[in-house]
């Protein structure tokens, strides 16, 4: 099909259209997008992919703001999406967030997009984990993905990041909250964000504190210096093959902390590919992929070619003439074509 490799073209051109136009496409679940993800999948040349959670409010969207500028000062391509499961297009948050990155909008290093589709199966990370393939095509340098809230789509969706950044911010009350939500298990980098506020050095201990209970210490001591005023725990360090997430203060607004930010994405970055944990943790992830891939390709070609058995089944199980148990056993063997017992 001509006009799928005129788009593929574009994309490996960095066509913000073509791009734009992919994005559709995989929202919108359109069958061409597998043909199109099938060729333009690359091993090569990888975005290095951030991913920005954190409790509301804690000033993510400013500093990924100011990320996108650092980036595009080393010269760097950066994209940006912004994952909303709650509103599509039309939230306030990512709309307030959009007339800030205006100005970025004339930036032809800088794509941004936002993210909503939901409603099948893992749907919020399986659409974004297609677009961040077709970023990775365009040969963007950084993929920012920043999360609206820290339910489950959101932590999900970190999963699709090399790096993630949590953020938070002192006085918000719901830290604890955010952690017990499982976003400790999920922080590569800690920022503790509003630094100029009151409180950003308890924020700092309490999460000092939940880390050091997170794990059982390996000989080293992990206390290290105070050296920079926006740094805690300056050198993130891999001890005994073990990343161990550094807490760096920042304000966001004013641009402060943000390069030791940078510095720190750096270091992880390194971490997951010299190191045999991260190289562990990259596999995983690979794996995790593919199974999505899998399980959804599987439920698409159940679908489309055993629609009506499906229907039928359903209408026995409603009407009560059939168990869901057999009736889902009966369609698989149908399907893999054993006979059914
Ligand atoms: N004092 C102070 N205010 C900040 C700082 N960073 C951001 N803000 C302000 O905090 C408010 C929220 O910032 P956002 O960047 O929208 O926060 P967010 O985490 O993206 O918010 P949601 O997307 O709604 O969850 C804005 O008014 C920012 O100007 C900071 O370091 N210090
Ligand atoms: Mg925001």
């Amino acid at each position: 099909m001509s006009d799928l490799s005129t788009l593929v073209e574009g994309i490996r051109a960095g066509n913000m259209r073509a791009l734009a136009r992919a994005c559709r496409l995989i929202d919108e679940r359109d069958p061409c997008a597998f043909d199109l993800l099938k060729q333009i999948f690359t091993n090569e040349g990888r975005a290095y992919v951030i991913g920005v959670t954190g409790t509301p409010g804690a000033g993510k969207s400013t500093l990924v703001d100011g990320l996108i500028r650092l980036y595009r000062e080393q010269g760097k391509r950066v994209a940006v999406l912004a994952v909303d499961p709650t509103s599509p297009y039309s939230g306030g948050a990512i709309l307030g967030d959009r007339i800030r990155m205006q100005q970025h909008f004339t930036d032809e290093g800088v794509f941004i997009r936002s993210i909503a589709t939901r409603g099948h199966l893992g749907g919020l990370s399986r659409s974004t984990g297609d677009v961040l393939h077709v970023l990775h095509a365009a040969s963007f340098d950084v993929v920012i993905l920043e999360t609206v809230g820290v339910g489950q789509d959101e932590l999900e969706v970190t999963q699709l990041a090399d790096t993630t950044l949590v953020v938070m911010a002192p006085g918000l009350g719901d830290d604890i909250q955010a952690i017990k939500a499982g976003i400790l298990e999920v922080a590569d980098v800690f920022a503790v964000n509003k630094s100029d506020r009151v409180g950003a050095d308890a924020t700092v201990q309490d999460l000092q504190q939940m880390l050091s209970l997170r794990r059982v210490p390996t000989g080293v001591s992990k206390m290290q210096g105070h050296t920079a005023v926006s740094t805690v725990r300056k050198a993130p360090e891999a001890e005994a093959g073990e990343w161990i997430p550094p807490i760096l203060k920042t304000v966001a607004h004013q641009k402060e902390g943000l390069a030791d930010l940078v510095d720190a994405f750096a270091k992880h970055r390194e971490f997951l590919t010299t190191t045999e944990a991260g190289k562990e943790i990259r596999a995983r992830r690979q794996v995790a992929e593919f199974r999505a891939i899998l399980y959804q390709a599987l439920i698409d070609a159940v679908d489309a070619r055993f629609a009506e058995q499906v229907s039928e089944k359903l209408q026995g199980v409603v009407d009560g003439r059939s168990d869901p148990y057999s009736s889902a056993e009966a369609l698989v063997r149908g399907a893999v074509g054993e006979p059914e017992t």
